[in-house]
């Protein structure tokens, strides 16, 4: 089940405040999803994700039926008992993770054969293997297996008569998706994907025969293959207002701070991404003034947190008294520099915690704004806080 209330929308923009509701609880949009690959946002206990707001949480059809497979999942009823995540969980349906595979992989009009990273097994994924995995995994939202359309491969950009096909194989692969998820009476709701590659005219093709086939919500997919800025710019504006009002829009794999807040001025729902968590881990923090690299020797001695205005664990503590407010209990700088020079568990632990805070955080003001009526002002104010520099 699916259902969604369109609770303000912006003059100014195609922007949106919105509410989803789900069979595992209510997804207050625009939202950003952390991403838990398989079965875990790295580094963090779904505790801890609860208390910096998280409301839904990826997964991956691809790795969960790698490892740890299907009969595991099945014994505990679904994902959200095996990860003790009780909240709405959406999976990805392994397109984008089968076309990463590279050389690895053949991809013909059935399905995808391709030889498993793990023990090197030959395995088949389909649009109904996909959505066979989804139904076990008893996923909130499941994602239409998909061709990802490349910017280019090996130096060559993807050309039209390229791209035309395989969109034209992804809306093939909507079709049987569907089919297969309603033959499963798959309780949940899926999700279809444009695809089109750069152009334009093709995303519209895309995503009026997508319309036609009536799903639930709609994902763009594509973007941030590659492609130049300017690029995902230009598609990210095009597509997502162009998909029915009163269905959620999805953008896929979006993006840095500041793609968030043109995408949902573009008319974006809903982001995930590896950038917060995986930056986390290589030391790049997002704070409200800009990018922090906590590796530089400039640290070593500063007793300030990541972010003075933060709240979160790793700035401000338990108390959740930010530093500029006078509150001392966040990891300082040269604490957090200190574990990652010696490697320790707690670094990546603490950083990880910050930049999912920031970026939970971040959606939670851009809905404030719009329940204010306030967009245009929020979306200066960002760009001028985070021009400032930290
Ligand atoms: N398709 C699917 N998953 C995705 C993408 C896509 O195009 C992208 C593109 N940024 C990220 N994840 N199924
Ligand atoms: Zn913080």
């Amino acid at each position: 089940m699916l259902t969604f209330e369109l609770l303000a929308t912006d003059p100014a923009s195609h922007a949106r405040r919105g509410r989803l509701t789900l069979n595992h609880g209510v997804v207050e949009t625009p939202i950003f999803m952390p991403v838990g690959t398989y079965g875990t946002v790295k580094g963090v206990m779904p505790r801890s994700l609860h208390e910096m707001g998280a409301q839904i949480i990826l997964g991956n059809t691809f790795h969960l039926w790698m490892r740890p497979g299907l009969d595991v999942v099945r014994s505990f009823g679904g994902l959200h008992r095996f990860e003790q995540w009780h909240r709405p969980i959406l999976t990805d349906s392994g397109g984008f993770q089968v076309w990463s595979l590279g050389a690895m992989r053949k991809i013909t009009e059935e399905g995808v054969h391709f030889a498993s990273p793990v023990n090197g097994d030959k395995l088949f994924m389909s649009p109904e293997v996909s959505m066979q995995i989804q139904t076990v995994l008893n996923s909130d939202i499941v994602m239409q297996l998909d061709e990802c359309t490349p910017y280019e491969t090996s130096g060559h950009v993807t050309t039209e008569a390229e791209a035309r096909a395989s969109m034209e194989m992804s809306l093939r692969w909507a079709a049987r998706s569907k089919a297969e998820f309603e033959r499963l009476e798959n309780p949940n709701a899926l999700f279809g994907i444009v695809q089109g590659g750069m152009f334009e005219h093709l995303r519209q093709e895309s995503l009026e025969a997508l319309v036609a086939m009536d799903f639930p919500g709609y994902a763009v997919g594509g973007v941030s293959v590659g492609e130049p800025k300017d690029e995902m710019r230009r598609i990210m504006a095009h597509t997502p207002h162009r998909l029915p009002a009163h269905k959620p829009r999805y953008l896929m794999g979006v993006g840095t701070p500041e793609d968030l807040v043109e995408g949902v001025a573009c008319g974006v729902d809903m982001f995930d991404c590896v950038m917060p968590t995986r930056n986390a881990r290589n030391g790049t923090l997002f704070t409200r003034y800009g990018d922090l690299k906590i590796r530089n020797a400039r640290h070593k001695t500063d007793p300030q947190p990541i972010d003075p205005s933060c709240t979160c664990y790793a700035c401000a503590g338990a108390s959740g008294v930010p530093w500029e407010a006078g509150g001392r209990e966040g990891f300082s700088r040269a604490y957090v520099h200190h574990l990652d020079r010696c490697g320790e568990m707690l670094g990546p632990m603490l950083t990880t915690v910050h930049n999912l805070h920031y970026y939970l955080n971040l959606m939670r003001e851009i809905r404030a704004a719009l329940d204010a009526g306030g967009y245009t002002e929020f979306r200066q104010r960002f760009a001028a806080d985070r021009a400032r520099g930290i």
